[in-house]
């Protein structure tokens, strides 16, 4: 109850941030885009991941907000790089499956995208399987439809779940994101590595592209490329950081 009235006075007084990663092309390493990440910037105990507030937030029933803030201030800095002349590439936005089956999700995410005139093929709205797991009509309607749209769909933590592979069948989705779960291990483990190949290549047997996640060493990164991987994403090619020195990395004066 506690978290809770610190978490409401945080949102009257703006304590919320994204953080910006960036995700980078395994061929060349040029930027392809950003997944944005909430932090809390709390007054006392500085900057707070999602593990701190969002099931809390949840539970609360603040998921709407949390979707609304995470768009909205997603959208307008898009506008704001692509207004200075810098390309952002790709946002990738994180949302729960309370978050997707939310009454009139879909439009309201088109709407925020309208109002700041990004164009839907820029965002990849990242799902987790925990977060589709539940056959809800609901969230298979709001993801048809924003895919319809032109929003790309990501299937997050890839290979985590236990029906992963129903979910490419039932889902309208385009990019797989592999759990750093299996990157940590790739080339210690015969066991990971193998998946990892699986993953890919059944990915783009079905013409989805495939994400690397939390690479932190080059020699996983010469593993994760020599496997296939489309995209990379990771400490070692870019931490979550602040919008000022997201705009940095994009070439611009913050
Ligand atoms: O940012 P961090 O690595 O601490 O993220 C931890 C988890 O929280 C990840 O699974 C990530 O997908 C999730 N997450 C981060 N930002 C958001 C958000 O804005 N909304 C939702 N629903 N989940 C998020
Ligand atoms: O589940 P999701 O992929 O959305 O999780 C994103 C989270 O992963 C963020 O909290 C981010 O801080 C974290 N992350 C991103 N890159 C790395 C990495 O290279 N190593 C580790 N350990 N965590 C990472
Ligand atoms: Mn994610
Ligand atoms: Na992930």
């Amino acid at each position: 109850l506690k978290l809770l009235n610190e978490v409401r006075l945080a949102m009257a007084e703006n304590q919320f941030r994204l953080a910006y990663q960036p995700v980078l092309r395994m061929e060349g390493r040029g930027h392809s885009g950003f997944e944005v990440l909430i932090r809390w910037l709390h007054s006392r105990r500085g900057l707070l991941g999602p593990g701190a507030f969002l099931d809390a937030m949840e539970a609360a029933g603040l998921h709407g907000w949390v979707a609304r803030f995470v768009l909205e201030t997603a959208a307008r800095q898009a506008r704001g790089w692509l207004d200075h002349g810098l390309d952002p590439g790709t946002i990738g936005v994180n949302m729960s499956g309370s978050q997707i089956r939310a009454d009139g999700f879909a439009d309201d995410m088109l709407a925020v995208l309208t109002a700041w005139r990004i164009a839907p093929q820029r965002i990849v709205l990242e799902v987790t399987e925990q977060g589709v797991i539940a056959e809800d009509p609901r969230v298979a309607a709001a993801l048809a439809r924003l895919h319809a749209a032109g929003v790309r769909i990501a299937l997050d933590d890839f290979g985590t779940g236990y029906s992963s592979l129903a979910h490419l069948r039932r889902f309208p989705v385009d990019v797989l994101k592999i759990d750093r779960s299996f990157v940590t291990d790739i080339g210690t483990d015969a066991g990971d590595t193998a998946i990892t190949r699986a993953i890919v290549n059944l990915a783009h047997s079905l013409d989805l592209e495939v994400v690397a996640e939390g690479i932190e060493t080059e020699a996983q990164f010469a593993r994760l490329s020599a496997l296939g991987c489309d995209l990379g994403q990771g400490f070692l090619l870019g931490r979550p950081m602040s919008a000022e020195a997201a705009t940095e990395w994009l070439g611009g004066v913050p």
